[in-house]
């Protein structure tokens, strides 16, 4: 397919419907829910509604079917009102691309369809404790009993994890095999032995919510192992691949909305007899965002422009999920800048977008192993 930076009309119809839905839906509850750490279901109620959950299940089984491009138009929109929201949001495709690479067509029937059917929140259970970087290292067990596995671990930092009804979960067969052992497991809510530990009470993206998954003993049905034993870690480093760009396009979604403020505040605001963004040194400012800004968007685009193709993202997905948050944190803090001493206080919407930021940089591998996968991947071809 040639290169167009024009969207077509049904992306421009998708752009407008979550446009409006963050708009309406999101804006107006973000500042409340920020303070309070509430957990606005209804929003995410009508998010499944609207169609705009499930993004990345193949419409036959009630998915919304859309390419990565599509995931990540619509997830700036979302972002650039709530970014806790839109976390909450995504995580539901980062949770359920495990079914879609590696599940059975009876799998999928059997969970996919019933599950975006109805309103419902899925989990994907990797990081534990001990680590979320080191991923081969996790101490998860699992243990094949005759025709079932037992679970026993933890794991932390898990987003919706309190309100999910689904979880797909890592664990190890063997821990000295690293990789090799790591399995694949689908785990509803109401198994016995799982249940929901501390909620955290989070710096930013106050409006999902974070909590840990307490595993003891539960018994997982081996029609519930995804893949093969032993191909867990490929099936988490695939969903990955697809997973971290749309989180490009939340970082560039509070960046935008970041931007937007400080340019109209760096019009308003008058000093020395001008507006501030009349000093070359605001101008400046404004200027340098939004290079990064469209550097960023860009940047997620090709990515998902890439893996809609079918190719391996491996090396531009780390790129943009890394530029983008590395370029939100900036973008965000030049904002608050911007706004000078209204910009450090709650009653302005800047300090929330940079505390929303900073979590862009962290989950879905920080950006320290981005940085890590992105020298390696470019390494490959020299050798
Ligand atoms: N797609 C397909 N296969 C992949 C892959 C990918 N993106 N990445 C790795 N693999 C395969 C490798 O090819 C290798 O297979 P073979 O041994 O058959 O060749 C196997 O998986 C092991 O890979 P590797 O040797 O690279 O494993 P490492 O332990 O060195 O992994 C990284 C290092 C950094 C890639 C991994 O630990 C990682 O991504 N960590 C971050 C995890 C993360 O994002 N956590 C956040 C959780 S979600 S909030």
């Amino acid at each position: 397919m040639p290169i167009s930076f024009d969207l077509t009309q049904d992306q421009k119809e998708l752009q407008t419907l979550a446009a409006k839905f963050a708009r309406e839906e999101m804006a107006p509850r973000a500042a409340e829910a920020d303070k309070k750490g509430h957990f606005p279901e209804e929003v995410y109620r009508k998010a499944w509604e609207l169609g705009l959950m499930n993004l990345n299940v193949a419409t036959e089984y009630g998915g919304a079917g859309l390419p990565l491009l599509e995931q990540c138009i619509i997830t700036e929109e979302l972002a650039a009102a709530c970014g806790g929201m839109t976390t909450s949001i995504l995580a539901n495709c980062l949770a359920l691309q495990p079914i879609n690479l590696a599940g059975t067509p009876e799998q999928k029937e059997r969970v996919l369809r019933p599950f975006c059917g109805k309103y419902g929140l899925a989990s994907f259970g990797l990081t534990e404790p001990s680590g979320g970087t080191d991923a081969a290292a996790l101490k998860t067990r699992a243990e094949k009993k005759g025709d079932h596995y037992v679970l026993n671990g933890q794991k932390c930092f898990i987003t919706n994890a309190p309100q999910a009804s689904l979880y797909t979960i890592f664990a190890t067969l063997d821990p000295a095999k690293r990789d090799k052992g790591i399995t694949a497991f689908i785990v509803p809510r109401d198994s016995p032995g799982l249940s929901i530990g501390k909620e955290e009470d989070k710096m930013g993206q106050r409006a999902s919510s974070t909590a840990t998954v307490l595993l003891e003993d539960v018994e997982v049905s081996k029609e519930n192992l995804l893949g093969k034993e032993g191909e867990g870690f490929r099936i988490a480093m695939q969903t990955l691949d697809s997973t971290r760009t749309p989180i490009g396009a939340l970082a560039v979604g509070i960046a935008r909305a970041a931007l937007e403020q400080a340019a109209k505040y760096s019009l308003q605001r008058t000093s020395f007899g001008k507006p501030i963004a009349q000093h070359q040194a605001v101008a400046a400012k404004i200027a340098n965002m939004t290079i990064e800004l469209e550097a960023s968007r860009l940047l997620t685009w090709r990515s998902a422009w890439l893996v809609d193709q079918g190719h391996r993202a491996s090396l531009e997905s780390s790129i943009a999920k890394c530029f983008s948050s590395d370029s939100a944190m900036r973008i965000c803090d030049e904002a608050i800048q911007i706004f000078g001493g209204y910009g450090y206080m709650r009653d302005y919407p800047v300090e929330k977008y940079l505390r929303d930021a900073k979590l862009c940089q962290i989950y879905e591998g920080a950006n320290e192993i981005q940085r890590q996968v992105i020298a390696r991947e470019f390494l490959k071809r020299f050798g």
